[in-house]
């Protein structure tokens, strides 16, 4: 199955003090009203794409939680709850490993840190980023689960540098197609792909996110845009504005999956 081919994604939907989360913008607080219909669009873009989406219920006591990309990863039938390296997003896991209690899942622990947005799977390899928020025991474990798995997956380390996140820094439009922001800063060789590195204008929402034949991107970026109706018939165009002034984008809303027998 290839790898952006899903079935079902998780959300959970924004509390009102979203703004006291973390972000490196100074782009002003999120207008609540108008989060609740960006996150809904957002939704409804997943089921457009074909997904069942399951939502839960924010908790004030995490104000990022809604960014629930970051709290696990999931490769076909594989599970895997992280361990944020920011320590205020830590307990966001609780309601992760709730959701998915019915399956076998693999738990970082200890001083292993890996948040979800540091791991982009690409057509022909994973790429784990080595960031403020996921350190080498984390991305360690992450690719010896992701290899006990699957022997043939070829799991790369990238250092990350300029951005909060590896996808901050770089998506994959298409195989072989990465989209990267222009403060991305890394010494990782992207030899295996075509890089387009986007206008400075359109670097909050340069992120792109494949799910079956439809791409979703951030609207308002022209020269994205363009990279994307030349791959795909179907590029959804989502409102973010509220999302990127916490650091957030398209992938970084859900969890997808498409589980065997599911
Ligand atoms: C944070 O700093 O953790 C949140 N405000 C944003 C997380 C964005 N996550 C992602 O792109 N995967």
């Amino acid at each position: 199955m290839p790898y952006n081919t899903f079935t079902h994604a998780l959300v959970r939907v924004p509390t009102v003090n979203m703004g006291d989360g973390m972000t490196t913008q100074q782009l002003g607080v999120p207008d609540f009203d108008l989060v609740l219909t960006q996150h809904a669009a957002y939704c409804e873009a997943l089921r457009w794409c074909g997904l069942k989406v399951a939502t839960l219920s924010g908790d004030e006591a995490y104000p990022d939680a809604c960014f629930v990309e970051d709290t696990a990863v999931i490769y076909h039938d594989l599970v895997v709850i992280t361990q944020p390296g920011a320590r205020s997003r830590r307990g966001e896991t609780t309601a992760i490993q709730q959701a998915f209690k019915h399956r076998p899942l693999v738990q970082l622990h200890g001083d292993e840190y890996l948040e979800g947005g540091d791991v982009l799977f690409c057509a022909d390899r994973v790429l784990i980023g080595l960031s403020e928020r996921t350190n080498r025991q984390g991305a360690t474990r992450l690719k010896n689960a992701l290899q006990d798995y699957d022997a043939a997956l070829q799991v790369d380390f990238v250092p990350v540098g300029g951005v909060l996140h590896l996808k901050t820094g770089i998506t994959e439009l298409a195989p072989g197609v990465i989209i990267q922001s222009p403060d991305f800063v890394t010494d990782y060789t992207f030899d295996f792909a075509d890089v387009y590195v986007i206008p400075a204008a359109e670097k909050n929402g340069g992120h792109v996110l494949p799910i079956n034949d439809a791409v979703l991107i951030h609207a308002g970026n022209p020269r994205v845009r363009d990279l994307a109706h030349r791959y795909y018939l179907r590029v959804l165009e989502i409102p973010m504005s509220e999302f990127e002034k916490m650091d957030g984008g398209v992938t970084c809303l859900s969890l997808r999956y498409a589980f065997s027998g599911a």
